[in-house]
């Protein structure tokens, strides 16, 4: 990124990263937060760990919050480079150890240089606990015909509500996280960032862009007629986000998910640097290759076998059991 565009899109971050204490990340219905008056989490009552990684710096756990079941996620944010002066200069360091050359630190950072991203999900069904709890996986190959007859009976049911996702499209939450919307009905979508990205540096930049049709659930539902909403999405995103943080189309992956958790066509939008969780062969779909997939074959989507993978405890994968399938 030149030099310039990186500077105004730092303190883009900054100016926006000041208005938003509080963050509102789960789906609260509709209501944004505001700042921080009181701990939604104080009373978080917690029953057990459902994964963590020292590695990652991230912990979810499930457990009740006012009676109710609760999953909460807590991750440690990265070192930022426009605050590590005011880290070095304003924080207190207590040796561990020394040997020659070599000493290492206990570096106590001043509050607001110390934050843990926090989402909580609140009243969470069971099937949340489910998605963060560490599960070995399986890879499946679902044939069109497996989407008619298996999977598509089984996500009609059995999805996740995408309620946050009509709460944004009807700007009833996160409207003043949009950083881009084309209207139109047919071929718009709105792009804002992923709850999972807490805008604080570009380096795990992360968006979403959310059709305004609500008539596709997946990849499955795409045919040649959704080119032209396709390549809106792909063309005006990347111009938002070059326009935004000067990122570069050919610094991005964009790409869907198969199978998605949430059935309501989206696009996600990540810097390429960033090695964003879904991200690997097995689940992410480039944009430019399921657009040239749908203009040599119309019905790509809707005929090929596709290979997911699914956890062991996913009733999914007790469905394609029971049909022979695996
Ligand atoms: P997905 O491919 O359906 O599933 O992506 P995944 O969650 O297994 O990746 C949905 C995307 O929407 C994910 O990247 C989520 O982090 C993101 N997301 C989920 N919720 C509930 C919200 C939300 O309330 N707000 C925003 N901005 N993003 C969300």
């Amino acid at each position: 990124m030149a030099a310039a565009a990186e500077e105004r899109a730092a303190k883009r971050l900054k100016a926006d990263s000041s208005t938003e204490a509080g963050g509102d990340d789960g789906d609260d219905g509709g209501a944004n937060g505001g700042p921080a008056l009181h701990s939604p989490v104080s009373g978080f009552k917690t029953e057990r760990v459902l994964r963590e990684s020292a590695r990652e710096k991230t912990m979810f756990i499930h457990g009740k919050m006012d009676d109710q079941e609760a999953v909460v996620i807590l991750e440690k944010t990265p070192i930022r480079q426009d605050t590590l002066a005011e880290l070095l200069k304003t924080s207190t360091l207590n040796l561990e150890m020394k040997n020659d050359i070599y000493c290492t630190y206990h570096l106590h950072a001043p509050a607001h240089l110390n934050e843990i991203k926090t989402t909580v999900i609140c009243p969470a069904t069971e099937k949340h606990v489910k998605k963060y709890l560490h599960q070995e996986t399986f890879l499946i190959e679902e044939s069109g015909e497996d989407y008619r007859a298996i999977t598509l009976p089984y996500i009609s049911s059995q999805s996740f509500s995408v309620q946050w996702v009509y709460n944004i499209l009807e700007k009833k939450a996160e409207a003043d996280r949009i950083v881009f919307e084309d209207p139109d009905p047919n071929v718009g979508f709105l792009l804002l960032p992923d709850f999972k990205w807490d805008q604080k540096q570009l380096d795990n930049m992360y968006l979403i862009a959310i059709t305004h049709r609500r008539d596709r659930k997946s990849l499955r539902d795409l045919t040649s007629e959704d080119l032209p909403l396709l390549r809106n999405i792909r063309e005006k995103g990347q111009e938002a986000i070059q326009k935004r943080y000067g990122i570069p189309p050919s610094k991005l992956r964009v790409y869907l998910h198969y199978q998605p958790s949430y059935y309501h066509l989206h696009v996600h939008f990540t810097s390429l640097d960033y090695d964003a969780p879904g991200c690997g062969v097995e689940r992410a779909h480039l944009l430019s290759d399921v657009i040239q997939n749908l203009q040599a074959d119309p019905r790509y989507y809707s005929s090929r076998t596709l290979t997911f993978p699914l956890r062991a405890d996913d009733t999914l994968l007790l469905k394609f059991k029971e049909a022979g399938k695996l």
